[in-house]
């Protein structure tokens, strides 16, 4: 072990310090540390400097031996002990605060009791120079350096933040801190508006309470004090330049911080417990503790901010992912500047210790393509989750740990103790600003009733619940201490208490005026261009057309390389390749969609493309990014375009945390074609939550449009059982009411018209894209400049080459199949079998199908064939749209996995799905296929 190794960099500052001080001021020192600095300038005089073990400075090197070789006298030896103690203070303090409102804290060893340090209590009338490390302003003894950490440290804030490697932030944090000793100076005008706001919450909940006995309200009670947090928050965070705010939260105080933080009206809240309908029928709507809420405020500085309440599923945490998706797009779009939109997630102590997403989310945080410029994170800490006690909950320490991923400062804070409250919330607004890191407050309060007000808490935790009946609410305690420091009179408070339950009564009397509620906007400012869509409207036809020379000219430009860079001679022949394409106008995947961003591009659209290797792209076809073979200088040919923002970003491995992201992102730049790749289709269920909860659901319970475009590679090629499926058959369960848009395209030409039309539209719809894998390089999946330019996107591609008069059998497909079975139609010669392709899944364009089924009106047979096992794939949803048609599936029988493991099986089971087209095999019937 390093012999220096007892030395922090504390003790070594310090002796560097006094080293300074001594040889200006040699009196001015304790008689002991000029005795000691004496000695080092002799031994220095006669030996020189001796630096063989450490980088520490000479004196420091001196200071070390001499304690360690017990030469030191004990006045110095016990100055590091100090140090030790001091530090001990820095990280362990946490641990001893009084922050817990209703019981005891856990035990924790070692104390920071002085004996552990080696100290004992006739040190402590003892004076230390150590005490200048902690920001005192000149020596002091051991007891008015313990009192000083105990007040920073171990009051109703504890600090936890020596974690945290980089030394500039930690010394912000430990300057922040010793400033008053960490606790507020506020004036009386300050402590009079936090009384107010509190007044706010308390009396809102008390009064929800008796008006509404037994309703679910998920009542903030025992962490109101979040309220005046908030204010403080956003108050502060406006005076550091911020101009817009996004929050997310659960159920808890929700309806609180919708009154008393976004100005709700309480008669619209009061009408909302009546459970009336909403003002349209068309919406389904949602519960009164899910809605969002948009609103620009003024603060208490006269400053304007925007504020917005994201809508929030039930499912916890998920909401934070949207958070930070729709922040990045209006720094993106709108401020250019991180310092101007500050994301807020408040989180339940049980959601953000169990739920993976946090850890996903977290991970963002200085991630090139998901970076928010750091994230406020509030935990409404009421010590228990639903009915769980804490310590089954989690096996972290606290439920904040994660903060430690991003080395984030937390600070533990009593929510009894509202000023506290306030002095925590206005460090994480500046350590926020300061650092453009997440910064948690870990709000510790505890929670009056049970998960919702019918629960009884008494059945899980009846001790605690015995306390938390007779403790006094926190409204009550900062009155008392207000009323003690002369600040406010018993007089005033009566007042402000009646004008507001007044203020309630009348809104309470208005609220039966309502006949019907509202839907809370959400973002609408950021939508008045795009009016939501009647039903019908993606059927509609929408100009996607762009003009052939120009086309061309983009496909040259972005298939041709720098001329002064080197890249790899695959690349080079890759893009070489693509100019061959465009000579031979015949264009492959890859080429369609490039262009179909480059038109946007040049549309002045946006273009946001972010997933797991999408750069590249897994299929190695996309080639976005490309990078010269010396320097990995990165090109992106389809920067060069037009000024117009495109981004593409490969994400970290999370779908679900990413998808909800880009789904927020999306939210919040309608013109930005806002695209989420997965790796392979099938991992898209491990953000089955974004789908379920947001992307097929949020336009009927909150009106919201979402843009969002998922490219999900689907395809049975004998790769077994993984990889091969998207679930189509889940996203088809999912369509109703044109909630999303579902295809599977088979076209280069068709999916550069889909994804414009995207854009094209005037209002905003989530879009399934079912992408291939093997057609990526397939000869016949190419289309020419003249389909992209002057076509347009084809919900139904008939067949080509049939003739209806000999047509016998339609079979109906999608996506790739169709090449398998046209392989076979071409080698047989079989002209009483049509293969028509269903491109558009959902909603489906019966028009036009109507027009198939007429125009091979002598068939005998309808079919609809696929690869996917008959209780997967479209066959389910096909039957329930066609089932007057007498339609029968050929498919693999029904099966638990997508698909077989072995290559070999694959073959036989599409072998004979094809030959049962044909009716090429002996079976009986058109029913599945076993092979
Ligand atoms: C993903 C998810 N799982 C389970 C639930 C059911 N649930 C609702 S609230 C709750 C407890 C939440 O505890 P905590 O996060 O501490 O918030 P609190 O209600 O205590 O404020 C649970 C388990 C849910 N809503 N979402
Ligand atoms: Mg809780």
């Amino acid at each position: 072990m390093d012999k220096f190794s007892f030395l922090n960099a504390a003790h070594a500052q310090l002796i560097d310090d006094m080293y300074e001080q001594y040889l200006k001021y040699p009196d001015s020192l304790e008689p002991s540390w000029k005795a000691f600095f004496q000695g080092f300038d002799f031994a220095r005089e006669y030996y020189g400097d001796d630096d063989s073990y450490t980088d520490a400075s000479p004196v420091v090197q001196y200071a070390q031996q001499s304690v360690n070789n017990g030469q030191a006298s004990e006045d110095i030896s016990k100055e590091f002990k100090v140090l030790n103690l001091i530090e001990a203070y820095r990280t362990r303090g946490h641990l001893f605060t009084k922050t817990n409102p209703v019981r005891e804290r856990r035990h924790f060893v070692p104390t920071l009791d002085i004996e552990n340090f080696e100290l004992s209590q006739a040190d402590l009338s003892k004076k230390f120079n150590s005490a200048t490390t902690t920001g005192m302003s000149g020596p002091a003894t051991l007891a008015e350096i313990i009192k000083h950490l105990e007040e920073i440290y171990c009051d109703s804030i504890g600090v936890e933040y020596m974690h945290i490697n980089d030394v500039d932030e930690k010394q912000f944090i430990r300057e922040w801190v010793s400033v008053n000793e960490n606790h507020p100076k506020l004036s009386a005008e300050e402590k009079t508006e936090i009384l107010f706001k509190l007044n706010q919450a308390v009396a809102f909940e008390n009064y929800l309470h008796t008006k509404f006995v037994g309703q679910k309200r998920f009542s903030l009670e025992g962490g109101e004090s979040l309220i005046p947090a908030l204010d403080q928050l956003i108050t502060r965070s406006s005076q550091l330049g911020v101009d817009e705010v996004v929050l997310g939260m659960a159920h808890r105080g929700r309806l609180n911080v919708l009154t008393n933080i976004f100005q709700k009206s309480y008669k619209e809240i009061f009408s909302e417990f009546e459970g009336k309908e909403f003002e349209e029928d068309v919406f389904s709507g949602d519960v009164k503790y899910h809605l969002g809420s948009s609103k620009t405020i003024t603060t208490a500085n006269g400053e304007e901010v925007i504020i917005n309440l994201t809508p929030n599923p039930s499912h916890l945490e998920t909401v934070a992912a949207l958070v930070e998706g729709i922040c990045r797009a209006k720094v993106d779009h709108k401020y250019k500047d991180y310092n101007k939109v500050l994301p807020i997630i408040i989180h339940g102590d049980g959601a953000i210790a169990g739920q993976g997403i946090v850890y996903e989310v977290a991970q963002m945080m200085t991630l090139d393509g998901y970076k928010t410029g750091g994230t406020v994170h509030i935990v409404v800490n009421n010590q228990v989750s639903f009915t769980t006690n804490y310590l089954d909950a989690r096996s972290s320490i606290y439920s904040t740990d994660i903060a430690k991923v991003t080395q984030s400062p937390v600070m533990h804070v009593n929510a009894d103790d509202v000023e506290a409250v306030v002095h925590a919330i206005r460090f994480a607004a500046d350590f926020r600003a300061r650092f453009g890191k997440d910064v948690y407050i870990d709000l510790l309060g505890y929670r009056k009733y049970g998960h919702n007000e019918g629960d009884e808490p008494r059945f899980t935790q009846p001790n605690l619940y015995k306390s938390i009946s007779k403790h006094p609410n926190p409204r009550e305690i900062y009155k008392q201490k207000l009323i003690q420091e002369n600040i406010v009179s018993d007089e005033v408070l009566k007042t402000m208490e009646q004008d507001f339950k007044k203020l309630l009564d009348e809104n309470f009397d208005a609220s039966k005026e309502i006949t019907r509620n509202a839907m809370t906007p959400f973002m609408a400012e950021d939508w008045v261009d795009f009016p939501m869509a009647p039903k019908g409207s993606v059927l509609k036809d929408f100009d996607t057309k762009y003009d052939l020379a120009k086309l061309k000219e983009l496909a040259i430009k972005i298939s041709t390389l720098p001329a002064d860079k080197k890249f790899l001679n695959k690349i080079t022949r890759l893009f070489d390749n693509r100019i061959k394409m465009v000579d031979n106008d015949s264009l492959d995947w890859a080429m369609g969609e490039l262009l179909a961003y480059a038109t946007l591009l040049t549309e002045q659209f946006g273009i946001r493309i972010s997933g797991e290797d999408v750069e590249r792209g897994t299929f190695s076809h996309r080639h976005a990014v490309i990078k010269t073979e010396d320097t990995e200088e990165e090109y992106t040919p389809l920067k060069h375009v037009s000024d117009a923002q495109f981004d593409i970003f490969n994400s970290h491995l999370s779908e679900y945390a990413v998808l909800g992201f880009d789904y927020g992102y999306a939210m919040a730049s309608p013109n930005t074609l806002t695209i989420w790749e997965a790796q392979f289709g099938d991992f898209m269920n491990g953000a089955q939550i974004i789908i379920d909860q947001y992307l097929v659901a949020a336009e009927e319970k909150w009106k919201i449009q979402d843009g969002l475009v998922m490219l999900l590679p689907h395809g049975s090629e004998g790769q077994g059982a993984e990889h091969s499926s998207a679930r189509m058959e889940r996203f088809l369960t999912l369509c109703a009411n044109d909630n999303i848009i579902v295809a599977d395209i088979t076209s280069p030409a068709n999916y550069f018209h889909l994804l414009r039309r995207q854009m094209k539209f005037n209002f905003r719809k989530p879009l399934v894209v079912f992408t291939p894998k093997s057609l990526l390089r397939h000869p016949k999946v190419v289309s020419s400049l003249e389909d992209m330019a002057n076509g347009e996107f084809q919900p139904i591609l008939d067949d080509p080459t049939a003739d209806p008069n000999k047509v016998e059998r339609l079979v109906l497909c999608t996506g790739k199949l169709y090449f398998d079975l046209l392989a076979k139609k071409e080698e047989s010669g079989d002209e009483s079998v049509a293969l028509v392709r269903l491109e558009q899944l959902y909603p489906l364009n019966f028009e036009k199908i109507d027009a198939i089924f007429e125009k091979y009106k002598n068939r005998k047979d309808l079919i609809w064939a696929q690869e996917e096992p008959e209780n997967m794939g479209a066959w389910s949803y096909i039957l329930r749209n066609f089932r007057d048609t007498g339609i029968q599936v050929i498919s693999p029988v029904a099966s638990g996995t997508p698909a077989p493991g072995s290559h070999k099986m694959f073959e036989r089971n599409q072998t004979a799905i094809i030959n049962k087209v044909f009716n090429c095999d002996d079976a009986p019937s058109n029913r599945p296929v076993t092979a």
